[in-house]
């Protein structure tokens, strides 16, 4: 689907990775873990992950603050316009701070911050 015209290819890897090992495979195929733009993008991704799951299983997504707490930005470079963070969150409050992001948080429309060596499966985007 598209966003503000880029149109972008996404497609789920349902192996078990860290937030960077899944960001370097992603960028292995072209892309980067996905960043979410709009509601109608997170309703079209959490499709896709029940898609190719069978349920809404938390996944990474692009977004992080591991320069700098509490800066959130996307790995593919793109601006922060939208979140969907749940109640509370992002909170931080891993051993050593959550600097990462998942969807599907509770198997909701949800996001929430984690630690980065979590293992997860995620969600890449390609621009076409
Ligand atoms: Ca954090
Ligand atoms: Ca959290």
């Amino acid at each position: 689907f598209s966003l503000s015209n880029i149109r972008r290819c996404f497609f789920v890897d349902t192996r078990h990775l860290t937030m960077a090992e899944a960001e370097l495979s992603c960028i292995s195929h072209g892309g980067n873990l996905a960043s979410i733009h709009s509601s109608w993008e997170n309703l079209c991704i959490r499709h896709l992950i029940y898609q190719t799951c069978r349920a809404y299983v938390t996944a990474w997504i692009g977004l992080f603050d591991a320069i700098q707490e509490g800066k959130w930005m996307w790995t593919d470079g793109s601006r922060v316009a939208y979140t969907s963070w749940g109640s509370g969150e992002p909170n931080n409050v891993g051993h050593g701070g959550e600097h990462c992001t998942e969807i599907n948080w509770g198997g909701s429309h949800y996001w929430n911050d984690i630690p980065c060596h979590f293992r997860k499966p995620f969600v890449c985007a390609r621009k076409l």
